[in-house]
């Protein structure tokens, strides 16, 4: 094969040209450059070496600097993430940094109004504010609310201060609405968080099963590799579980569309069929797990026809499905959203865990599960313990945990907050609302558009008794409602580490100075630190670092030894040659691949970060129920049976909505929406509905319709595509700030963001909120007298009819190049 060099619109072509491999191939390299208008690559002065920041991949790429300026990127072809592919959001994102609305100044209230102010004035009012409730209501008046997308050297930062400074047991991360049940499955079936699975297995696998996850569009650069795989030798076959038509949807083998809220049931009929057929490990059975008795009873009544009932799949496609996962040689599974924030949560992504125990499938290549993140940095809120865990997947039952750490941090064990279960972000939302928590710091996270039922969160949010710090980039929705902001230095601004969804530890690099005097958040939290003065129990200062590699070499010292080991690791072994895999210590210098690949490992009762909870209930077992029922530690089949959804539709709400993402735009748009190219692909909100729906309703594309919940409404512009009937989906994107558009954050006018309708309601076990399941009812404003839906057409959101609308484009800003080993001479057909 020769190499090639092509120039490709990817916003019209999302996934760009394709470059095929076989099974147990290695990917080919294509390397994709973005370079803004005018800029030739020999006048790069610069290449800076970072990470992408706008979803789990770890996509690596180049930072292309000339004059102190960012000009574009370009991917890293060695890096074993993307071998030099980069997503649309990773290639044009990056225009935000230089938006001219950024924070350059720290903002306090006066008289009502936030007003510029100094470094000073903002810190010490944040610092006086913390005395005083110390002083007066203690450590449990503050609370922390981080975020996935903040460095390793942040968080661990940030967890060490709030929990053995102020020793607070209030602080999680944004990551309670993205990867708790990622967390909390992996800890329910093998007693420690981890990702057992890696990218490569998509390399490997011959079956491939998509749970509730719309990778093409929230995760491009490894749909890539799904695609190149399927345009191979010996292609693997997608089961993908989506109520929609996503670009995985039409390439699969076997769609599943349930009614959304019923993963359970139709998890239990697959692995019902399997179990039924004998299609399992027996050996892996018993030499690895505990519990396959108990799931084999559990559910044996669960029958495909039973699970078609309540799914709405025909029970024939069950069976196909079961089939295909029931004697795949490699499976390869990936859980996201559409399980995590969906109704029973934990006690689905579990079943997923036990679909591989049962079949042995895990530990080798293309053999693996991927309860996938979300976050670029969702893996170091949770290893960091900036989540609400203890730092190093360490067990807050465990004393032996507890005074290890205290160790490390040179602290009374006492003084770590142990004594109740971690704080979860909707419940620090609901101490603030009832008065127990008085001051709120809000880090890199935008809460007025991303929790549920915003209304609410308004109104907690904007207390006069609350005192709220907001620390971002942006006047952004929540920022707006803050008694003091602060302005922080972001990605390409700032030098830190971060790990991807399956492990993968990278090292961003600072290329660009920030604007104004906005700060790394990792000095903001230094400066408080100090200013807090916190003290070990020998007298000396609570932290001891100062900056992002003394920060990482701290981290390392409180890893060691725990299933996330990074003593392995340097800045410098990461800087030049990219992504290393942990565990990476003195056994494993260049990085463990898999997991599990010889048993399990971090289960054992005395090693292991959790004792498992009731699926049910959420309840936390002791650790002598837990050393009953696991004493050698091996990995836990944990059944559950289905319950129904809490919202069904009714007559006045006939529908059921769900919210989700789109390719162009990364969660509150902070970013993106700064991007033109990402910007124009989908500028506003719009409402999925199906053709019958649509047409029973007199719908069609284009009308401006309205969606109301018991919580509240938006309106946006229908498309009619192939989502199942019955169901409505939205874009969460859209915040409800936006005058020009007519949006007012006053709550009069009406709203676009999908959480004014959704509910304030969680999963039992990993408490992530439900943003997926919801009923909702649907009704004309307006005709579209000549509109259409500002959505996509190169993805789910693809009108039924592909006439109806002209297509999604880029044109000659969107324009990139691609080079690499070969791909053919041809664009790729979107979907
Ligand atoms: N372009 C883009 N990429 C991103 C992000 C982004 O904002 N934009 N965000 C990143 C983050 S933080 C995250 S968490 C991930 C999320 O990535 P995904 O989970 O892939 O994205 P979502 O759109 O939230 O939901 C996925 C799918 O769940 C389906 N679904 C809804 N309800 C149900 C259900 O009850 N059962 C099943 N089986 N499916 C259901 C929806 O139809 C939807 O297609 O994406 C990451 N990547
Ligand atoms: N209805 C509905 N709601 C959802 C979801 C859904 O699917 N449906 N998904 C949920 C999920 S999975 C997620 S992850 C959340 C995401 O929800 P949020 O975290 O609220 O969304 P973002 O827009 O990513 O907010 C991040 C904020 O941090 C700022 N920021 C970026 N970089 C930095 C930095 O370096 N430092 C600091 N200090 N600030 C920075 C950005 O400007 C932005 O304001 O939304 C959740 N909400
Ligand atoms: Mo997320």
């Amino acid at each position: 094969m020769e190499a090639a060099e092509a120039s490709v619109d990817r916003i019209a072509h999302p996934w760009g040209s394709r470059t095929p491999h076989g099974a147990d191939e290695p990917w080919p390299v294509r390397v994709d450059t973005y370079l803004e208008p005018g800029v030739e690559a020999s006048r790069v002065q610069r290449w800076v070496q970072a990470s992408s920041i706008l979803h789990s991949d770890g996509d690596a790429m180049d930072i292309a600097v000339v004059d102190g300026r960012m000009v574009g990127v370009r991917g890293r072809a060695d890096d074993r993430v993307n071998r030099g592919r980069l997503g649309p959001k990773d290639l044009f994102g990056w225009q935000a940094n230089a938006s001219p609305d950024r924070l350059t100044l720290p903002l306090v209230r006066e008289g009502g109004r936030l007003v510029e102010c100094d470094w000073d004035t903002a810190m010490g009012r944040i610092v006086a504010r913390s005395r005083e409730l110390l002083e007066e209501r203690g450590p449990g008046a503050l609370g922390f609310y981080t975020s996935g997308q903040l460095y390793l050297e942040e968080y661990y930062t940030l967890a060490v201060l709030a929990r053995a400074g102020i020793g607070t047991n209030h602080l999680d991360g944004n990551t309670r609405l993205c990867t708790s049940t990622a967390a909390e499955a992996l800890k329910e079936s093998f007693g420690c968080d981890g990702q057992p699975g890696c990218y490569d297995d998509i390399d490997h696998a011959d079956v491939i099963g998509l749970f509730g996850h719309n990778i093409a569009e929230t995760q491009p650069v490894q749909w890539m590799r799904v695609l190149d795989r399927l345009e191979g030798a010996d292609p693997p076959r997608l089961v993908c579980v989506d109520p929609r038509p996503t670009p995985a949807a039409r390439r699969a083998a076997v769609h599943l569309a349930p009614r959304i809220g019923t993963n359970v049931a139709l998890l239990n009929a697959l692995l019902h069929e399997i179990i039924r057929a004998d299609r399992v490990d027996h050996d892996y059975i018993a030499a690895h797990t505990v519990g396959f008795e108990e799931l084999a009873s559990r559910v044996e009544e669960c029958t495909p026809r039973w699970a078609a009932g309540i799914c709405d799949v025909p029970a024939a496609r069950i069976g196909e499905a079961a089939e295909l996962l029931g004697t795949a040689d490699r499976l390869l599974s990936t859980v996201l959203q559409g399980v995590y924030q969906s109704h029973q949560a934990t006690a689905a992504a579990v079943q997923v865990n036990n679909l591989h125990l049962i079949r042995g499938m895990l530990g080798r290549p293309g053999a693996g599960v991927l309860q996938m993140n979300g976050q670029p940095t969702a893996q170091n809120t949770r290893e960091c313990g900036a989540n609400g865990d203890l730092p190093g997947f360490r067990n807050w039952q465990n004393d032996a945990h507890v005074a290890d750490l205290a160790r490390v941090w040179n602290v009374e064990p006492s003084a770590i907050p142990h004594y109740a279960p971690p704080t979860h972000a909707m419940q620090m939302f609901r101490y603030a609302e009832q008065g127990s928590i008085h001051m709120l710091w809000i880090s890199g996270t935008n809460p007025a558009v991303s929790l549920p039922e915003l209304s609410r969160v308004r109104s907690i949010l904007a207390q006069e008794r609350l005192f709220t710090v907001v620390q971002d980039l942006f006047l952004t929705e929540t920022a707006q409602l803050a008694d003091v902001v602060l302005p922080a230095a972001t990605w390409g601004e700032k030098t830190g580490t971060f790990t991807n969804a399956d492990r993968t530890v990278h090292l961003s690099d600072k290329a660009v100075e920030p604007p104004g005097e906005a700060r790394p958040d990792l000095d903001i939290f230094l400066d408080y630190a100090a200013r807090m003065d916190f003290r070990d129990k020998d007298g000396g200062p609570l932290i001891t670092w100062h900056d992002p590699e003394s920060a990482f070499e701290a981290w390392k010292r409180c890893s060691a030894g725990r299933p996330c080991d990074y003593t392995g690791l340097t800045y410098d072994k990461l800087r030049g040659r990219s992504g290393i895999q942990w565990p990476c210590d003195e056994q494993a210098p260049d990085g463990t691949q898999r997991l599990y690949t010889d048993g399990i490992s971090w289960a054992h009762p005395d090693v292991c970060e959790s004792y498992g909870k009731d699926l049910l209930t959420g309840a936390t077992a002791e650790a002598v129920e837990y050393r009953s029922l696991n004493p050698d530690g091996k990995a836990v089949i944990k059944a559950a049976g289905y319950l129904p959804p809490h919202e069904a539709p009714d007559e006045d709400h006939p529908f059921q909505l769900t919210t989700g993402r789109t390719v162009y735009h990364f969660h509150t748009r902070t970013k993106t929406a700064r991007a033109p190219q990402l910007n124009a692909a989908a500028p506003e909100v719009w409402v999925e509905a199906s053709v019958s729906d649509a047409a029973a309703l007199g719908l069609g594309e284009g009308d401006l319709v309205e969606v109301t919940t018991p919580r509240g409404a938006l309106r946006g512009r229908l498309r009619v595509t192939d989502i199942r009937t019955g169901l409505l989906f939205v874009p969460f994107h859209y915040g409800y700030w936006d005058t020009e558009a007519g949006h007012g954050p006053d709550g009069r006018t009406p709203g676009r963001a999908a959480n004014e309708t959704t509910v304030t309601d969680w999963d039992p076990a990993s408490k992530q909120p439900l943003f997926k399941t919801a009923a909702a009812a649907l009704r004309l404003v307006e005709r579209a007298d000549g509109h259409h839906a500002p959505a996509p057409t190169t993805t789910a959101s693809a009108a039924s009819r592909a006439d109806a609308v002209p297509p999604t484009t880029g044109g000659t800003p969107a324009l990139v190049t691609q080079s690499g080993d070969a791909f053919p001479d041809r664009e790729e057909d979107a979907r």
